[in-house]
């Protein structure tokens, strides 16, 4: 009887991490994932990832009109490696052109930026900021 108890409390106590191990991590993987498919980037018409949303898979040199100077939210899901161009800038004007107004990181989500809201018109895919 004196046996067992000690093999039962650390059962508990094991069963009791797991569960607050599981909990934190579905806490935090719902805090930072914008609806964006990986390998993408992903940008919004408003804030906090809501609006009309074009994902893109490659670089657009020439956003049309429905999203140029339109974008208010951004999130980068591209994939990251070695000498992989996974970060996204995004220029003031078409073709590249102009200020960059915002560079994200692999993985970087940005439900809102004042500096570059409604400012975005073109973005390419680059190894860094
Ligand atoms: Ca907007």
């Amino acid at each position: 009887m004196t046996r067992t108890r000690p093999v039962k409390r650390l059962t508990t106590l094991l069963t009791a991490l797991a569960v607050s191990l599981g909990t934190a991590l579905a806490t935090s993987t719902a805090a930072e994932a914008a609806p964006c498919r990986s390998g993408y980037f992903c940008v919004w018409t408003d804030a906090n990832f809501e609006g009309m949303k074009i994902e893109h898979g490659g670089d657009d040199h020439w956003w049309e009109g429905d999203m140029s100077n339109e974008d208010s939210s951004w999130a980068n899901h591209g994939i990251s490696g070695p000498n992989v161009p996974d970060h996204v800038k995004i220029y003031d004007g078409r073709e590249l052109i102009g200020d960059v107004t915002l560079c994200l990181a692999p993985g970087q989500e940005v439900g809102y930026d004042g500096g570059a809201n409604d400012r975005g018109s073109s973005h390419t895919w680059s190894v860094g900021c």
